[in-house]
């Protein structure tokens, strides 16, 4: 790293511009023997943020992925990258436990039950300073720093008390929940004010917004109030002594243009023959693409599903149902205990309803390349996305960027995020195993201008509201419409 000798980037780091998250966008692969690699993980959001990173000295602080290990700064691919160090039992307490066995459930509707473990919330606490310390380290006098997510909603507190000179934006990627749900955290307190430390908090939803508004009223005494400023982000903003915090919505999407070229390629196109040709030609091929997550409804589309082969509404013999589960979280008893469910069920419609060579579902259980997951998008003629809650849904929007032919037809749960924008897919409750199976039924025999119809709609809006533009307005609504300017270099 070079340094240069003003006096503030002496006392402070030298980016302008530092994104803060869990995870950085590379995973660390250690090989036995040989030295550490790291391989690129590239997300929506680093597509998104790579421009701005570049041009402003930008860096990126997260974890490696990996327990215990001690990694100076370094550069990969352009990005100066800051690992922050995680022990194994930090990991357990901070991420596999508060992370995601308390807040991932609480925030979902309590789907499972959160367990509200004491250990666990001061190891977060711990975990979170340590992001903001280090963050602190990285960003110059001044700069704009953009905290990501439910693992380091105390970041930005923790921040603003180390370094008050900085400009700080927070976003959310899962839902905000119901005051009601909220309101059992222990420490709920706590977290409103880590927050409250950012300039700008943005959820996906206006709902989300609007119910981190009334808490903040209700629980850290701040003045908040509601006003209405543009058709796609209602804002709001809270009063914190003689500083004024920023709330809003910023419904996140794809690489819209990106996703849609590579699903017209040739190569794409071709392996999308193929895997309906491996298939044996079916007449419809229904697709489910999930991490292996409680939260998506996987379960729900399998019910849906066994029940109209058992009342002969499906045919196994001409309609099959591919499901990817990426792996997730497989150390947390809850998705442990998902997986067997699941796999049971997979297992017990295979053993109703297929044939030798032909099986009614196909069930892959790993992660799949990202060409390859294209390739999928476009062979499925019903794609179904069932979530009991989700804060968006990447996958419906993918699913839409990857139909320029207007083929094919989406069935949507009413709680994702992506709901609210594709008004024109198969809108389904997930609780209503009767409308799900009717909304499937509707969505396998749609006629072709049904389809077009439909699949029009949701590419209007997918193909202009992308994740560049989401990056655009969020960094826009935090005071920095230059480096709005930045992300479309
Ligand atoms: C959280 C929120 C919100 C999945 N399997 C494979 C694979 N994927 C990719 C998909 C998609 C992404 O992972 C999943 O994104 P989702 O939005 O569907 O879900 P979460 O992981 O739960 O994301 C969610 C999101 O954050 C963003 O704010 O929308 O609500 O829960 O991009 O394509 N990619 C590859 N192989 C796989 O097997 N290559």
């Amino acid at each position: 790293m070079t340094e240069t000798s003003t006096p503030e980037t002496q006392e402070h780091g030298q980016s302008e511009f530092v994104v803060v998250a869990n995870r950085l966008p590379v995973d660390l692969e250690r090989v036995e023997g040989g030295p550490d690699r790291w391989k690129r993980s590239p997300g929506g959001l680093v597509t998104a943020l790579e421009p701005v990173l570049r041009s402003q000295d930008g860096a990126w602080v997260g974890w490696t992925g990996v327990a215990d290990v001690d990694v100076e700064p370094f550069e990969e691919g352009g990005l100066r990258l800051h690992p922050v160090r995680l022990s194994a039992d930090e990991v357990a307490e901070y991420y596999e436990g508060f992370s995601n066995a308390t807040l991932w459930p609480l925030y979902h509707d309590v789907i499972v039950h959160p367990d509200f473990n004491r250990t666990w919330w001061d190891t977060y606490v711990r975990v979170n300073r340590r992001f903001a310390e280090e963050t602190a380290r990285t960003a110059a006098h001044g700069a704009t720093v953009w905290v990501q997510d439910y693992q380091l909603q105390l970041v930005p507190q923790y921040l603003r008390e180390l370094r008050p000179d900085l400009l700080i934006g927070f976003f959310l990627h899962i839902p905000f929940p119901p005051v009601e749900l909220f309101m059992q955290l222990p420490w709920r307190r706590e977290i409103v004010q880590g927050l409250l430390g950012a300039d700008l908090i943005g959820f996906h939803l206006p709902g989300g917004a609007q119910n981190f508004l009334y808490l903040s009223r209700r629980l850290a005494g701040q003045n908040a109030s509601r006003a209405s400023v543009g058709v796609r982000s209602r804002m709001g903003t809270v009063q914190i002594d003689d500083r004024t915090a920023h709330v809003g919505a910023f419904p996140i999407s794809i690489d819209s243009a990106e996703i849609s070229k590579l699903a017209s390629s040739p190569r794409v196109q071709a392996r999308a023959k193929e895997i309906r040709r491996d298939l044996g030609h079916p007449r419809r091929i229904m697709l489910g693409v999930d991490r292996l997550d409680y939260t998506k409804g996987i379960d729900v589309r399998l019910f849906a599903l066994r029940e109209l082969l058992a009342e002969g509404r499906v045919d196994a013999d001409d309609t099959v149902m591919i499901q990817l589960a990426t792996p997730s979280r497989e150390r947390v008893d809850s998705y442990i205990k998902m997986r067997g469910d699941i796999e049971r069920e997979v297992g017990g419609i295979n053993g109703e309803y297929s044939k030798v060579g032909h099986p009614a579902v196909h069930y892959l259980h790993r992660p799949v390349p990202r060409e390859e997951l294209i390739a999928f998008y476009v062979a499925a003629d019903v794609m179904l996305v069932t979530p009991m809650r989700d804060g968006m849904n990447l996958v419906a929007k993918e699913y839409v960027a990857c139909r320029s032919d207007l083929g094919g037809a989406l069935v949507l749960s009413e709680f994702t995020g992506a709901a609210s924008e594709l008004r024109s897919a198969y809108l389904v409750n997930p609780h209503d195993l009767d409308g799900v199976k009717a909304a499937l039924v509707e969505a396998l025999d749609q006629t072709e201008d049904e389809g077009r119809r439909r699949m029009r709609a949701m590419r209007r809006q997918v193909m202009t509201f992308d994740v560049d533009r989401w990056a655009r307005s969020f960094l826009s609504a935090l005071g920095r419409p230059d480096l709005a300017e930045e992300t479309t270099a």
